[in-house]
């Protein structure tokens, strides 16, 4: 009989150990189902932006962020930056994450990154979204194809300090003469 328990106690364990690995596999890193941890970024070249906890177009849970892009995009200005700070370890790491784009085409999505003790930038490059759900956005941060200064800023470069993250931006790159747009994200995940 004890020694029944004693394995159903190991096989418990295992069990247990075994779902916590499979969810460190793919870590849920945002959700925007508590309070709101993004600010908007007024670096000199993006427009006005404000982000709101939304009821609409959850693709996790009841909420996703809504983000109203509230100026007309210009050449030099074409782009609206929002930031989390965080302390990640992004090193072998894909970040992956939904968007809903009311919008027929031209607007693109890039992630970039705040690294290492002297906070330096890096970019990766952007993505299409489509009209509709964009589900599983996946950015693979293994390649050498981030802008950074170290680069002067062509796509060239791979993800420094990768391991000592400090902060994450979201920017929303939109075509000239855009107006007033709202898209919807949801549901990042670290894999
Ligand atoms: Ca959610």
């Amino acid at each position: 009989m004890k020694r029944l328990i004693v394995v159903s106690i190991l096989t418990a364990m295992l069990m247990l150990s075994y779902s916590s690995f499979v969810k460190a596999e793919t870590a849920l890193w945002e959700d925007y189902e508590g309070d709101v941890k993004w600010q908007v970024n007024n670096w000199e070249n993006v427009g006005m932006v404000e982000v709101s906890q939304s009821d609409e177009q959850a693709s996790e849970g009841q909420y996703s962020l809504k983000v109203d892009m509230l100026e007309e995009a210009i050449d030099w200005k074409n782009k609206v930056a929002i930031s989390r700070e965080d302390y990640l370890n992004l090193d072998n790491a894909k970040i992956m994450m939904d968007i809903y784009c009311p919008y027929p085409f031209g607007i693109t999505v890039a992630l970039a990154f705040d690294a290492g003790d002297n906070w330096d930038y890096f970019e990766a490059p952007s993505k299409p979204l489509k009209s509709g759900w964009n589900k599983d956005i996946t950015f693979d941060l293994g390649k050498s194809n981030f802008k950074c200064q170290a680069s002067d800023w062509k796509h060239a470069e791979m993800l420094g300090n990768k391991d000592d993250i400090r902060k994450m931006h979201i920017l929303i790159y939109r075509p000239s003469k855009m107006e007033v747009q709202t898209i919807y994200i949801d549901n990042i995940r670290i894999k």
